[in-house]
């Protein structure tokens, strides 16, 4: 027999290339090197440091999976195996980056023209250009379909669209250099995807205010993008994609970072909570890793962790021969999701009065936690998503 290994229970690690390991350790080492020292005084300050995403693009980080244009070109597995590296030292830090690579690199990727590609994907691949990705509105979360922010041809500017609405909890809104916004094209009625440069807007057309003081996801930077009438030329609007089918694209990509994303948080969670059970000691001197409901504690978040970890695997490599199907990423961001947090949750009880400090990190990530089960489609939009695939019948209306 194999040794058990609790940090690898299902042998995970034999199904990656060697390429996919090299990468692992590269962001592993980066983010715990790097990443953890800074992150007590990112949160406590909600202080987003944007060199983050310059050493990130250094080291081949960002938009890991696009061919050329600076970036790395790798699988669908490793670009998880990065985000699960990211995400095991904060959720907030791996939003930003998913933000920058999936959602704003990924959507140029996919549906922008090869001069909108030239022009931004390189320097985004650098950290040098930071991206954001706006969908969500104040009156409009879970339903974007509904979205009111419009793009209608400018009144003085000819071959320009205005861009007037606002977006709501949008990560790196405050700092970014490029917006993918969502609007609808007043022309048509139909949604479609513009990409605004800060440098190019005249003075009160874009404002970006940082929305503070959040509960979680503190040491990531989030803010709304308030557009009253922003020239966009119209070259900068992506050509061929109309409707949801555009921000749900770069969508799936996100969210099936997100999977592996919060299965490093919920390893972090374990593995300190392990150290600490077997420190700490009570009653007759024992330490609390000997009694039974602390060692459930522990083999149910390990067994999650461990479940978790394959189901993404799976995906991950039926992504790359594209057999992936969207509900596949709904099943594995919903399930990853929901048990990260209910077992950091849990394992949180066993640093006892310790939990309320935040030197033991795990608070933090329970805190995180619950926006990862929020954003890009909250777990019970998720569950219906799954539902509709399974009985032909539309549940959210
Ligand atoms: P529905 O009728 O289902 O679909 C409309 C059109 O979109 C297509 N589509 C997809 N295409 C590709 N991938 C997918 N996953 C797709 N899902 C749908 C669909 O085929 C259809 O195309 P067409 O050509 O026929 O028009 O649309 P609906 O309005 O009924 O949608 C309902 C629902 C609930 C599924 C959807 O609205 C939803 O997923 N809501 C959740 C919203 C969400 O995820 N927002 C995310 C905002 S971004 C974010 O949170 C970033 S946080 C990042 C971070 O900090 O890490
Ligand atoms: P609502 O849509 O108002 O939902 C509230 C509750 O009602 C949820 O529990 C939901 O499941 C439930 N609900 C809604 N409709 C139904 C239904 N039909 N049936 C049953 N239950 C329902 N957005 C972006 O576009 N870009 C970003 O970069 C981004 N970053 C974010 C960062 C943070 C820190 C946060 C908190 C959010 C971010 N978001 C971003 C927004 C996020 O995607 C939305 O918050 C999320 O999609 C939910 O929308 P909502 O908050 O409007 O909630």
């Amino acid at each position: 027999y194999a040794t058990f290994d609790w940090k690898d229970p299902l042998g995970s690690n034999n199904y990656l290339t060697e390429d996919e390991l090299a990468i692992a350790e590269t962001a592993e080492s980066y983010s715990q090197e790097q990443l953890l020292p800074r992150v007590l005084e990112a949160y406590r300050h909600e202080n987003y440091d944007k060199k983050i995403l310059e050493e990130m693009g250094e080291l081949g980080l960002l938009g890991a999976t696009i061919q050329g244009y600076g970036c790395a070109g790798v699988s669908s597995v490793a670009s998880g195996l990065i985000t699960r590296a990211v995400e095991r030292v904060d959720s907030g830090y791996r939003s930003g980056f998913s933000v920058q690579s999936s959602l704003a690199m990924g959507g140029i990727d996919e549906f922008g023209t090869e001069e909108q590609k030239e022009k931004f994907l390189p320097e985004m691949a650098k950290g040098k250009m930071i991206g954001c990705f706006g969908l969500t509105e104040p009156n409009h979360g879970s339903d974007p379909g509904s979205m009111e922010s419009t793009a209608k041809p400018h009144p003085s500017k000819e071959g320009y669209y205005s861009l007037s609405g606002s977006k709501t909890w949008i990560t790196n809104s405050p700092i970014a250099d490029v917006f993918l916004v969502w609007a609808k094209l007043q022309e048509t009625g139909k949604i479609r995807g513009f990409l605004i440069e800060r440098s190019q807007c005249p003075p009160g057309t874009l404002e970006t205010p940082k929305l503070g003081d959040k509960n979680g996801l503190r040491a990531s930077i989030t803010g709304m993008i308030q557009m009253d009438g922003v020239p966009v030329a119209k070259e900068m609007m992506f050509p061929d994609v109309e409707g949801l089918r555009g921000p749900f694209a770069c969508l799936n990509n996100a969210r099936y970072g997100i999977a592996w994303g919060v299965m490093g948080a919920l390893e972090d969670a374990l593995s300190r909570a392990r150290d600490y059970a077997l420190e700490r000691r009570q009653f007759k001197n024992n330490p609390i890793a000997k009694y039974q409901l602390v060692q459930k504690k522990l083999a149910d978040a390990t067994t999650d962790a461990a479940y978790g970890i394959l189901a993404a695997w799976q995906v991950g490599r039926l992504k790359d021969e594209g057999k992936a199907a969207p509900e596949m990423i709904s099943m594995i961001k919903r399930q990853n999701c929901d048990r990260a947090l209910i077992g950091a949750r849990t394992l949180q009880e066993i640093f006892g009065g310790n939990a309320a400090s935040d030197e033991y990190h795990i608070g933090r990530h329970v805190s995180n936690l619950f926006v990862t089960q929020t954003y890009e489609g909250q777990s019970d939009i998720h569950a219906m998503i799954l539902g509709r695939a399974i009985t032909g019948i539309q549940a959210f209306v």
